[in-house]
């Protein structure tokens, strides 16, 4: 059982996903979020993690904030890892890795929410497929400084190797993705670029989502 998503929806949503939190942004990371959101971004993932991270009151104030945002763009907003946050606050999604609370039981928990589940290897995307997820992130895709504890790099082949074993679940790439790099990711097979840094740390964070869009341009609507 997957969402109430349909996939054709889910691969316009995954076409330039910011993930973003306090400690990748320079500057208030709701000004961030609302520059990405002028500039086009189709989906949005607090993740809120690494060394000063947001906690308790804070974290759920900053969330609330940004789904405001993504609220009035309708976009959707995506909570990573933390459940109980996306459930009390009713997020559109929740992103989780393999590490943690397995996918089944928070399609169990969420209901038609979008689930998004991490995945390395083949086999992971098939359980993924298996528990419910309406999406899968692959990554590292090219090195990153933004993941402490990131797998190897797996570069744009993993991507390739999926879709050749027959893994058709909308997906999305992460890691080190830069605009120049984004059409290489998305010839691989993927359906969009989820990106931190190559947008939040960009002088211009309007200008640098326009960029993505347009190198990873709309192979359903051409
Ligand atoms: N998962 C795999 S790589 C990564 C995550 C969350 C970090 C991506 O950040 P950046 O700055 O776009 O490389
Ligand atoms: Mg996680």
């Amino acid at each position: 059982m997957s969402g109430s998503v349909s996939p054709e929806q889910m691969r316009q949503y995954l076409r330039m996903y910011l993930v973003v939190g306090s400690v990748n942004c320079q500057t208030e990371p709701i000004r961030v979020v609302e520059e990405a959101l002028s500039g086009g971004a189709t989906m949005i993932q607090l993740r809120e993690k690494g060394p000063g991270a947001l906690e308790g009151e804070a974290k759920l104030a900053l969330a609330l904030q940004l789904q405001a945002a993504c609220r009035r763009a309708g976009v959707p907003f995506i909570v990573n890892d933390d459940v109980e946050l996306a459930a009390r606050i009713g997020a559109d999604g929740i992103h989780v890795g393999q590490d943690d609370e397995p996918a089944g039981s928070i399609r169990a928990r969420m209901g038609s929410c979008i689930l998004g589940v991490s995945a390395h290897t083949v086999e992971e995307a098939r359980l993924a497929l298996a528990q419910g997820a309406d999406y899968i992130g692959v990554g590292p895709i090219y090195p990153t400084a933004s993941k402490a504890d990131a797998q190897p790099v797996q570069g744009p082949r993993m991507i390739e190797k999926m879709r050749k074993q027959g893994i058709q679940l909308p997906l999305v790439g992460i890691g080190g993705i830069t605009a120049e790099r984004a059409s290489e990711v998305i010839r691989a097979g993927a359906d969009g670029v989820a990106v931190i840094s190559a947008v939040t740390q960009a002088g211009d964070v309007r200008e640098a989502v326009q960029t993505f869009i347009k190198q990873v341009g709309n192979k359903y609507l051409s």
